[in-house]
């Protein structure tokens, strides 16, 4: 999300006021806003109160809104899928009402996002005189969707509703029309609905009419894209857009929280083939899946409190924009909304009314906070778990939590926390109170350490952040990523905190000069790690080339246009100098680069050396081989065999031609030469 920079910004302009005794008091204007809710069904006026009750004050950054547009008529929810004018005439409300809803949200610093259903009109007769569409404004495809047809799920009428012919200009520009009528009355984002219906490129061209808004900014688009795996259309194909929702977050969490164990959720930001974080819409369940759809995920009919505590590991987990579901209770799928809304005449679950309201529940609706204050440390530390459902983990000292998902027992523990010294509330027990600077709940002390000890009941769960603390906001220093080495003014370098790579390759085409780089087959190459950064140095002057950074071809950025002598830092371009390198004009240092040997002292007198290899990360692709791999040649003193490649690292087994053999061994640029049983400089075992 855009706003997240803002965050870091923030507290980037803090760091080195802070000591671990003294209490600095940030701004709230300072905080990003990193996660929002849908208020399915919810009355306009009703969502105007509560951004200005409720909303605002957390901290939610949006709400997602039902289809305002004119739909057909019937009391179940899903009417309002079923378009029939573009005009904001709805049973949440009227044009006026809309308008005051979306005023009142933006003052409370709350944006709306409204739910676009572009893809089609409702089931009835190709004939919609107010917009107006008529038979040539559809496809004309009846059948029953085959799902592993492309031309079938984006062409054909989707549960027999008409479908647009969003290839044509007239369609498009209707469209637009009706989003642009949104923006002018301050909507500040879409979620497209039925994505996968609709090609990428018509999303592209309808976005590419809409206007900016207030601030200048382009509106936050994110598209539902239910991820099916062998499927012709991928979520992947929309990400250019911009947001998509990513179904594998509530799947994964759903069947860890039900049937697994959650320690399993370790390392859920680095799964591959889901989107890149800063692309991916999170959610628990959603309207459809709470509705049975999807048997795997948390809902709010679950036994106890798992529907809670899935909420709390997804506010809690550096992954994706967040959407917390709030709608109403039903016995069966097609029941209407309560007729009178929270503020108007009904009341949440929780006062004895119809309204589910999660967003409001305590360990929810402060979770939206913890989120926020955590944003600049995106990544998870502190990692612990029992080796089942009991885990806790921090996020790089600015928040930790606690869950306990055992059915029995209370989860008593000292936890190395990376948290500044302090008092800080337990959110997830008590509110604090940003003024008095007080907690109603629980309060948990960190130590000069940073431990402390929490005890947490079964199915329950614990949080504090540093926009908690008794003593006042801590915030501990925050420094931008740092290069280690001079750069020559040819490098491209890489740092992007929200992606978290661990092995970014560079993929590059279309260089100009074209006889500047050679070309590379995907993933290309990877980059040298310098310091936070990674780089790759093409060592001639690039005016412009095409590249994508990947995690060695898992996660990828989109498409983006460089030359040689720039940085790509946390998803923009910046000169060398701002990502804070020094230039040199030293030739690279001719070791340094040359570095395509591994070389062994033969301490253990092989009479015929040889060299197994495996995890061979280097800049051009290395074969595989078979034990024991390849005879080594000596040279000086030593035993080597030349990669013709610059290695980075590799995973390396020596042997007597398969006889004898070392352990398994791993080795990284520089240190190359294995010498008296460690790794050394590779300059140690060859004679330059
Ligand atoms: C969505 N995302 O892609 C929405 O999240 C989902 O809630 C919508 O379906 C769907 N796409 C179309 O916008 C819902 C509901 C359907 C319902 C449609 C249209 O899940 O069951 O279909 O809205 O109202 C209903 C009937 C269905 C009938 C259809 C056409 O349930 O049986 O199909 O209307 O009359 C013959
Ligand atoms: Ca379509």
């Amino acid at each position: 999300m855009k706003i997240t920079h803002k965050l870091s910004a923030g507290f980037i302009f803090c760091a080195g006021l802070w000591a671990y005794s003294a209490a600095v008091v940030q701004a709230a204007a300072e905080v990003p806003k990193t996660a929002f809710v849908h208020l399915f069904e919810w009355h306009w006026s009703d969502i105007a109160t509560e951004c200005e009750d409720f909303l605002g004050p957390k901290g939610f950054a949006a709400v997602q809104i039902s289809p305002p547009q004119k739909s057909i008529d019937n009391a179940a929810w899903w009417s309002r899928y079923q378009p029939v004018s573009y005009q904001f005439d709805s049973r949440s409300g009227n044009r006026e009402q809309f308008k005051d809803m979306v005023q009142r949200c933006n003052a409370a610093g709350v944006s709306i996002y409204l739910d676009a259903v572009i893809n089609h009109m409702a089931a009835w007769n190709r004939s919609f005189p107010d917009v107006p569409y008529s038979t040539e404004d559809f496809h004309n495809c009846r059948d029953n969707i085959d799902y592993s047809n492309r031309w079938q799920v984006q062409n054909c009428d989707l549960v027999g509703l008409n479908d647009l012919k969003t290839e044509s200009e007239y369609v498009r520009q209707k469209i637009a029309d009706y989003m642009n009528d949104a923006i002018s009355m301050g909507v500040a984002g879409f979620r497209i609905d039925a994505a996968k219906h609709i090609p990428a490129t018509d999303i592209a061209a309808i976005k590419s009419k809409l206007h900016t808004l207030a601030d200048g900014n382009p509106p936050y688009i994110f598209q539902e894209v239910i991820g099916a795996s062998g499927e012709p259309v991928q979520p992947s194909e929309y990400t250019d857009n911009g947001g998509v929702t990513e179904f594998n977050f509530a799947r994964t969490i759903g069947s860890a929280f039900k049937n697994g164990k959650i320690n399993t959720l370790k390392s859920l930001n680095q799964w591959s083939g889901w989107l890149p974080s800063d692309k991916a819409v999170v959610f628990v369940t959603n309207h459809d899946d709470e509705r049975g759809n999807a048997g795997n995920e948390l809902t709010y009919k679950d036994q106890g409190n798992l529907y809670m505590l899935g909420h709390v590991f997804m506010l809690a987990y550096p992954y994706g924009y967040p959407k917390i579901m709030s709608g109403y209770k039903f016995n069966s799928s097609d029941d209407a909304p309560p007729s009178a809304g929270v503020h108007s005449g009904n009341a949440c679950d929780f006062n004895g009314g119809d309204w589910v309201c999660t967003h409001e529940w305590r360990g929810v609706g402060n979770m939206v906070a913890f989120r926020n204050y955590t944003a600049a440390q995106w990544k998870v530390t502190n990692w612990w778990d029992n080796g089942s459902n009991q885990i806790a983990f921090g996020r790089g000292g600015l928040g930790f939590v606690v869950i306990n998902r055992a059915d029995s027992g209370t989860l008593t523990h000292t936890f190395s926390t990376g948290m500044p010294e302090g008092d800080y509330c337990n959110i997830i027990d008590g509110d604090f109170d940003s003024t008095a600077k007080t907690c109603s709940g629980e309060t948990i002390h960190v130590d000069g350490q940073g431990n402390a000890q929490f005890s947490v009941g079964y199915q329950g769960a614990a949080a504090i952040h540093v926009g908690a603390s008794l003593g006042g906001i801590v915030i501990p220093p925050v420094t931008g990523p740092e290069p280690e080495k001079a750069v020559r003014s040819t490098a491209m370098c890489y740092y992007d905190q929200s992606a978290g790579f661990t092995t970014p390759y560079l993929y590059y085409w279309k260089p100009v000069p074209a006889s500047a780089m050679s070309s590379v087959a995907w993933p290309g190459v990877a980059m040298e790690k310098n310091g936070d950064f990674y780089c790759y140095d093409p060592a001639a002057e690039v005016t412009s080339v095409n590249v994508i950074f990947s995690d060695q071809g898992a996660s990828q950025t989109e498409d983006l246009s460089a030359s040689s002598g720039s940085c790509y830092l946390n998803g923009a371009w910046k000169s060398l100098s701002d990502c804070g390198f020094s230039l040199t004009d030293e030739p690279d240092d001719p070791q340094a680069s040359e570095n395509t040997r591994v070389c062994y002292d033969n301490a253990q007198n092989f009479s015929s050396p040889y060299l197994y290899f495996w995890n061979v990360a280097a800049a051009s692709a290395v074969n595989t081989v078979a034990w024991p791999g390849v005879a080594m040649s000596a040279d000086g003193n030593s035993y080597c065999y030349d990669f013709g490649t610059e290695l980075s690292s590799l995973n390396v087994i020596f042997s007597d031609n398969g006889s004898g053999q070392t352990a398994d061994l791993s080795a990284f640029s520089p240190d190359l030469c294995y010498l008296n049983g460690s790794w050394q400089d590779l300059s140690l075992c060859i004679n330059q």
